[in-house]
């Protein structure tokens, strides 16, 4: 049986290939960081497995990550930790390198040092292209492996540098380490403060008459375009990755982009509503730095690893809304 460890359990994604992993027969032992209020609603099915372990963890303590890689020597460790919102990032710059960056550096010493086999899988992200994107031969606008990157937040510099590491080990040390620059990919497990959450749960409280009739939905820059996966398609490549005969980078994306005023619309038509009746405008949700246009090409990943996606944009809106609808009811 093989072992992975997966930090960030409590996460979105770490959530997700937890369950993956211990349907395709691991031993999964899942870190996560102590909080007073022990946080484990995304993580409650897994508890129950006799496969799961649940562990207290903090990739900012070295000394945590180098006796946590030496007390299981994982096949695979996948680092999903991190401090994943971006405009929190401008706030708290300093945190978000030293979850993001620092504590990758002293994961990737603790396994060269410990346990030099171990496959390691850093969560790398489209934010690291910024502004940057390639043009195709129609026009079109896109972003690949072969895109410069310019990051646009501290977030996305702090991933960057951590995205330098991993090939500064692969290449010093020979270790099999991969980062998948994936674009952003939602669930109805998406933290509530990243939009596409946001909108599904207004809508959700707004269909079961939990909001007052003057309270709109408060937004930033609904013009910014993203590439919007699904997290469940998603987590499959991190282990795609791990198991192919070579360690290298792959962008995870659907192709396809859209705007968060698309992501309104395709919601709100699921009940005939009109986004515009609901939302206003504030400034509190703009950043200081916006990255406008993101839409990734995975041809690398369909071609390499086999992998692709199974929901398409509707179906991921219709995912949400309908999950939220009942969460709320
Ligand atoms: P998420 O829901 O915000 O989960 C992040 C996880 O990291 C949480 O479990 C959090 O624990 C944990 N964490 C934060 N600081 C930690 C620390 N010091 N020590 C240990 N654990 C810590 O993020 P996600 O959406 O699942 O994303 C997973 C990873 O992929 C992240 O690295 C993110 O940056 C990256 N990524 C995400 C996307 C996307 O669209 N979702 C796209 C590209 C890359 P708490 O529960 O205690 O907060
Ligand atoms: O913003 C705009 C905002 O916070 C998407 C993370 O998982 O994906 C995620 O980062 C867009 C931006 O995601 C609001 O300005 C408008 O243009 O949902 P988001 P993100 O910043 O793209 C990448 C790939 C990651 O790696 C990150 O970890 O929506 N927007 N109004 C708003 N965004 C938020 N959060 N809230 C608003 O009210």
């Amino acid at each position: 049986m093989k072992t992975a460890l997966i930090s960030g359990i409590t996460g979105q994604d770490g959530s997700y290939l937890g369950e993956y992993l211990l349907d395709l027969g691991y031993k999964v032992v899942g870190l996560h960081r102590r909080s007073s209020n022990h946080n484990i609603s995304r993580i409650e099915s897994l508890i129950k497995h006799k496969n799961f372990i649940l562990q207290e963890f903090d990739l900012t303590d070295p000394s945590d990550c180098s006796s946590t890689i030496k007390e299981y020597a994982p096949d695979e460790f996948y680092n999903l930790a991190a401090q994943s919102h971006v405009a929190t990032s401008f706030k708290q710059p300093t945190t978000t390198f030293e979850i993001n960056t620092v504590g990758v550096t002293n994961l990737l010493e603790s396994i060269r040092l410990h346990s030099p086999d171990t496959k390691f899988y850093q969560a790398s992200t489209s934010e690291m292209f910024g502004r940057n994107y390639l043009v195709d031969s129609q026009g079109e606008k896109y972003q690949n492996e072969q895109t410069p990157m310019l990051p646009q937040s501290p977030y996305a510099c702090s991933k960057l540098c951590s995205h330098h590491m991993v090939h500064i080990y692969r290449h010093s040390y020979n270790l099999f380490g991969c980062s998948g620059i994936l674009f952003n990919h939602e669930s109805p497990r998406r933290g509530a403060n990243f939009v596409t959450r946001k909108i599904t749960i207004y809508l959700a409280k707004l269909i079961n008459g939990l909001i007052k009739d003057d309270e709109k939905l408060r937004l930033g820059n609904i013009e910014a375009y993203r590439d919007w996966g699904h997290a469940q398609d998603y987590v499959k490549s991190m282990h795609m990755m791990l198991n192919h005969d070579i360690p290298d980078d792959y962008v995870i994306a659907t192709g396809k982009t859209h705007s968060v005023k698309d992501f309104l619309q395709e919601a709100f038509q699921l009940w005939d509503l009109d986004y515009n009746n609901y939302i206003q405008i504030d400034p509190e949700f703009y950043r200081p730095c916006e990255v406008e246009f993101l839409k990734g090409d995975a041809t690398k990943a369909r071609q390499t690893l086999d992998w692709n996606p199974e929901y398409n944009f509707q179906q991921l809106v219709a995912n949400m809304v309908y999950s939220d609808l009942e969460l709320f009811r």
